[in-house]
């Protein structure tokens, strides 16, 4: 099977590979969680305007305004302040996933924020939408971070 986290030009997906938006966090100490949209409704929201979804297949699309949860946030509300980490691999049910850096999550801080994303022009967003959704503001290149449908996050220490 392709690894979904190593590079790849993609036809846009536009089937939700489930019904159900809850996904699986996993963390360096090797335990997972099941998170839901309710969880995340729950911490932090986060709000990345004009959005850009540069689509390989259909064009660019936007400006959106994405709300949702900073992935940063995320990890603080379930890893402890002294866990190291490195790096997020966030892949989605369909098989098709993005690998973030520490750096870049660190750096693009509230600027640019790489968001999990439940809203979308401030409702919510269907699960066809993408529904639960990476988004990485400063990624313009055919898309290939904007992955939706989130299915598993791994932490790696
Ligand atoms: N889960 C999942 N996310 C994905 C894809 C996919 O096939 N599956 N395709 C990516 C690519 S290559 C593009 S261009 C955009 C398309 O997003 P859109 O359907 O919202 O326009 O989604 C990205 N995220
Ligand atoms: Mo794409």
């Amino acid at each position: 099977m392709h690894d979904p986290l190593s590079p790849h030009r993609h036809d846009p997906n536009p089937n939700p590979p489930s019904p159900s938006p809850t996904f699986r966090l996993r963390l360096p100490d090797g335990s997972e969680r099941a998170v839901t949209v309710a969880d995340l409704r729950r911490m932090p929201a986060t709000t990345a305007p004009d959005c850009y979804i540069v689509s390989t297949g259909h064009g660019t699309s936007g400006p959106f305004t994405f709300g949702g949860v900073l992935l940063l946030d995320l990890l603080a509300a379930y890893m402890a302040p002294d866990q190291t980490w490195t790096q997020v691999e966030v892949v989605s049910g369909d098989g098709f996933g993005a690998r973030l850096y520490r750096q870049e999550l660190e750096q693009s801080g509230r600027t640019a924020p790489i968001l999990l994303a439940y809203d979308i022009d401030g409702g919510p967003m269907t699960r066809q939408q993408g529904l639960v959704r990476l988004i990485v503001p400063g990624e313009t290149d055919d898309a290939l971070k904007q992955v939706k449908w989130l299915g598993n996050i791994t932490v790696i220490g």
